[in-house]
């Protein structure tokens, strides 16, 4: 019996954590996308303040912004998951689980001006940075106006 008991126990601690790592995932998977669209925002954020004007473009700052959205574009939506409606503070609607080929497109018509704005923001062209920036915001606001609650 004696030789048992550390399996049990290491049995059970495996067990415990098992559970506890299931419970955590939707926090951990909430927790994951609001980070990217917070990464998302400043970089997409920056790149709208030189189209409007609101700070002086620099042909650098855009190139690097344009990097970093290429690189975190698609990850907010590997997070939104069976089962990640809840679980933590979110601001995504019931209708991003109710609706998925809806919430589907509007990610498509995201990536798709993405696609496009990346380049751009690239060329060192502040004009072609004007012309991408408007589409791709409107895509942000189209999926906003429909998933996200506020
Ligand atoms: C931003 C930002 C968004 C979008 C959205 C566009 O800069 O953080 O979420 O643009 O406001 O309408």
């Amino acid at each position: 019996m004696k030789k048992f008991v550390p399996v049990l126990v290491a049995l059970c601690a495996a067990t415990a954590a098992h559970s506890a790592f299931a419970q955590a995932k939707p926090e951990a998977d909430i927790k994951y996308r609001q980070a990217a669209f917070i990464v998302m925002a400043r970089h997409f954020g920056s790149l709208g303040a030189m189209a409007e004007g609101k700070k002086p473009y620099d042909a650098k700052v855009a190139a690097a912004d344009a990097d970093v959205l290429a690189a975190v574009t698609a990850l907010p939506f590997t997070a939104f998951g069976p089962g990640t409606d809840k679980g933590a503070k979110t601001e995504a609607k019931p209708e991003v689980w109710k609706d998925q080929a809806k919430f589907k497109q509007a990610d498509d018509a995201m990536q798709v001006e993405m696609a496009k704005l990346i380049p751009a923001a690239k060329s060192g062209s502040l004009d072609q940075l004007k012309a991408a920036f408007g589409p791709t915001g409107k895509t942000c606001k189209g999926c906003h106006d429909d998933f996200k609650s506020k």
